[in-house]
């Protein structure tokens, strides 16, 4: 079977107007785009100042909007229930849950003295909802590109980024890194980022050979980083830094870890090592994918996913059947590399391929991984794409 097209922001747009039309007839003004994102190496290293190697995907979230002369948002989204917001108050968290990203990022406009005028809006997304693409960064970030159209202001992509970063740590309550936000905000055709987490500047390089295929296989086994593990791992890490005695990561050697092994103790010993492991994989895959060394770029993201698996505990047992069956496709059936992507606990994997072969792998990726688990996965390709925008 060829593989199937990713919906048009076009199309998705069309719904959201539709849907803003039947649910509160109001007719749309302003529309507003955001993606979710995928990322090729470099995990949970984000929040340690390290690298890390994202692109934003062809799926989206998308608002459609217009100006209701009220001071209340009301805003609907397929499955859920519509809110209603009162924005002459500064927004706190509430329910429903997933409105809180809503929140925090109204509040974000707010707290830079912005008065949020009333407004109608409906979400759609092709974003896969706890598939580990980031659509909370995307909707957080559809959200403040809309604001930006509501009130005629633009922010500076990074402080786009940090104002949504912020919603998803007070409101949503994940303390995450960066990468997600960054992905969804900086996003362009044809171009990986390469963030340097420690600056926090993002690189631009481009990914543009046809030859390759970006494969994204969603195991269909919610991940919810709000449950715990996230933040206890970035503990671990924070402790594992404190007991080395180090300002930051990026002066820490495998040396000074196995020095400290036995005072760091288990986990953080395990965690130590992924994190020093994973911030140098990410530099050396970044400069593989730059001289299309292929043959050292599968090895180090089959490391990435073994590091995440039995040193920082964030695989589970679909995601590894997922990468092993890429495993066994080996590079002979066209596979360069695969590893899990994103934060894990469930979720998605990354398979980098050769474009003539990507249709047959999904194929025997989804064939194996149902036989193997009972659940139907989704299967896409997907290519680095335009970041958060007004239509
Ligand atoms: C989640 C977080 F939101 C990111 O900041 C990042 O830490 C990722 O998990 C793991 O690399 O997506």
């Amino acid at each position: 079977m060829p593989l199937p097209l990713n919906p048009p922001l076009a199309d998705l747009a069309g719904d959201a107007a539709d849907q803003l039309r039947s649910a509160f007839g109001s007719e749309a003004s302003i529309t507003a785009a955001a993606p979710g994102r995928v990322n090729l190496i470099g995990e949970h290293i984000d929040y340690c100042d390290g690298f890390v190697l994202p692109f934003a995907i062809d799926r989206y979230i998308v608002i459609a909007a217009c100006g209701n002369g009220t001071q209340e948002a009301r805003i609907g989204s397929t499955g859920q229930d519509p809110v209603h917001l009162d924005l002459s108050k500064k927004q706190e968290v509430g329910e429903p849950k997933w409105a809180n990203y809503i929140r925090g990022v109204i509040r974000g406009f707010q707290d830079r003295g912005h008065s949020v005028p009333g407004f109608d809006a409906w979400i759609v997304s092709s974003v896969p909802l706890g598939a580990g693409l980031s659509s909370s960064a995307a909707l957080e970030c559809a959200v403040a590109t809309l604001l930006e159209g509501l009130l005629d202001t633009v922010l500076d992509t990074r402080e786009k980024a940090l104002l949504a970063q912020k919603a998803e740590h007070e409101f949503a309550g994940v303390p995450c890194g960066i990468m997600d936000q960054y992905a969804s905000a900086f996003g362009q055709a044809n171009r990986l980022i390469l963030i340097d987490c420690q600056s926090g500047e993002p690189e631009l390089v481009p990914f543009e050979n046809p030859d390759l295929t970006v494969l994204i296989s969603n195991t269909n086994v919610s991940h919810e980083l709000s449950d715990g593990g996230y933040a206890a791992r970035r503990k671990n890490t924070e402790d594992g830094l404190q007991i080395i005695g180090k300002d930051s990561w990026r002066d820490v050697s495998m040396d000074d870890v196995t020095a400290k092994w036995n005072e760091l103790g288990e986990p953080v010993d395990r965690r130590s090592r992924h994190v020093v492991g994973e911030i140098q994989r990410t530099v050396d895959a970044a400069k593989a994918l730059e001289s299309n060394d292929f043959e050292a770029l599968g090895p180090l993201m089959s490391a990435s996913h073994d590091s995440l698996k039995d040193d920082f505990e964030v695989s589970c047992e679909e995601l590894d059947i997922m990468v092993d069956i890429a495993r066994r496709i080996g590079r002979e059936g066209g596979v360069i590399g695969a590893r899990m992507t994103g934060g894990g606990f469930g979720g998605s994997t990354v398979t980098l391929c050769e474009s003539s072969k990507a249709a047959e792998i999904a194929d025997t990726l989804e064939r194996e991984y149902k036989a193997a688990t009972g659940i139907t996965p989704e299967i896409f390709a997907s290519r680095p794409s335009r970041g958060a925008h007004l239509l």
